[in-house]
């Protein structure tokens, strides 16, 4: 039988077949993923084969294969073994909620996410959240902050949580996807969550699992199926989300305006810093790439991204 993961609470996996029914499973042997030195082998959103067998009257499933990955997210662990917890597989877009104010979302942050998103291979959409408050000025940034991102291929769209506005338009985006709400402490997540659907209680879901006795307290990624057939994943308690490991050459390519003006640089392996003949600089001065996404460049391959770790991915 074939399913997906929903929820993987360390030896136990909730999967989820074709039809519906959902099976409790284990893993036969051992998984060696290619390339990845990870605490967990399978993680919410992979897709599973698994057999059911039948132990004391309980019925079981055991996984014996892993299929390929779209793409996987990962939180790097804190102590020294440079393991990897992989949060979720095949995630098909990550909505990142930003408000101008209370509290306010730094456009370094929004790059920096953008970034990792780009090298994760996780489509972002934009959502402006809380325009219901914002007087004309507020209003006009996230006009000029739409206009930036939709520039360079990003969706954006401005929302209520509170009275509703274009959450329709983040609906149809969500139909027949899997998806994940990301963005600071305090933007609006839970609330737009609950608008979308209003009977989900994730918080309450994710504690009340019947396989954590006897383990730490460590929460684990949930993927709930929403009544107008979308799934969202949700990821109580995971901040602090590291940064992917890359070398300073690879940046530029995550940033797409960059990207695309590379190959027009005098030397290939251009760091658009103080190199000759440089497109990107020279776009920089006709002003056709933004100061402050140039701006984000240089702080991240200068490593001043310290700060910004902490916060990237914070789901609270
Ligand atoms: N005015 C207004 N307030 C909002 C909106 N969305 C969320 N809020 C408020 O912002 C606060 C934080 O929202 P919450 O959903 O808990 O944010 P989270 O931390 O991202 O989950 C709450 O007081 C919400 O009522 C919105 O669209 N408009
Ligand atoms: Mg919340
Ligand atoms: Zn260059």
């Amino acid at each position: 039988m074939t399913g997906q993961v929903y929820k993987s609470t360390g030896s136990w996996y909730t999967v989820k077949n074709e039809l519906g029914h959902v099976y409790e499973c284990r893993i036969k042997g051992k998984f060696r993923l290619k390339g990845i030195k990870s605490t967990n082998p399978i993680a919410v959103g992979d897709l599973v084969d698994f057999e059911l067998e039948t132990d004391n009257n309980q019925e079981s499933g055991v996984i014996y294969n892993i299929h390929d990955r779209r793409n996987y997210i990962v939180r790097k662990s804190v102590n020294l073994s440079k393991q990897t917890h992989i949060i979720a597989a095949n995630l098909d877009q990550v909505f990142l909620m930003i408000t101008i104010n209370n509290p306010p979302t730094l456009t370094s942050f929004i790059d920096r996410f953008l970034v990792t998103a780009e090298a994760y291979s996780v489509k972002t959409v934009l959502l402006f959240n809380k325009i219901d408050v914002y007087d004309e000025d507020t209003l006009n940034e996230v006009r000029y902050l739409a206009h930036v991102y939709r520039k360079i291929g990003y969706e954006c769209i401005g929302v209520s949580a509170v009275t509703g506005k274009n959450i329709d338009k983040v609906k149809a985006l969500m139909k027949d996807k899997v998806s994940m709400f990301s963005g600071h402490s305090g933007v609006g997540k839970s609330t737009l969550v609950n608008s979308i659907e209003p009977g989900l209680n994730i918080k309450t879901k994710a504690i009340s699992t019947q396989h954590m006795q006897g383990q730490h307290t460590t929460t684990f990624a949930e993927m709930f199926d929403l009544s107008f057939g979308a799934k969202i994943i949700d990821t109580p308690g995971i901040k602090g989300f590291g940064v992917v490991d890359m070398d300073k050459e690879e940046i530029g390519d995550y940033f797409p305006e960059i990207f695309k003006l590379k190959q027009d640089c005098k030397f290939n392996n251009c760091l658009h810093v103080k190199e000759p003949h440089c497109a990107v600089k020279k776009a920089l001065e006709d002003e056709e790439i933004e100061y402050t996404r140039y701006r984000s460049y240089l702080q991240i391959i200068e490593g001043e991204d310290e700060h910004y770790r902490t916060d990237i991915w914070d789901n609270q």
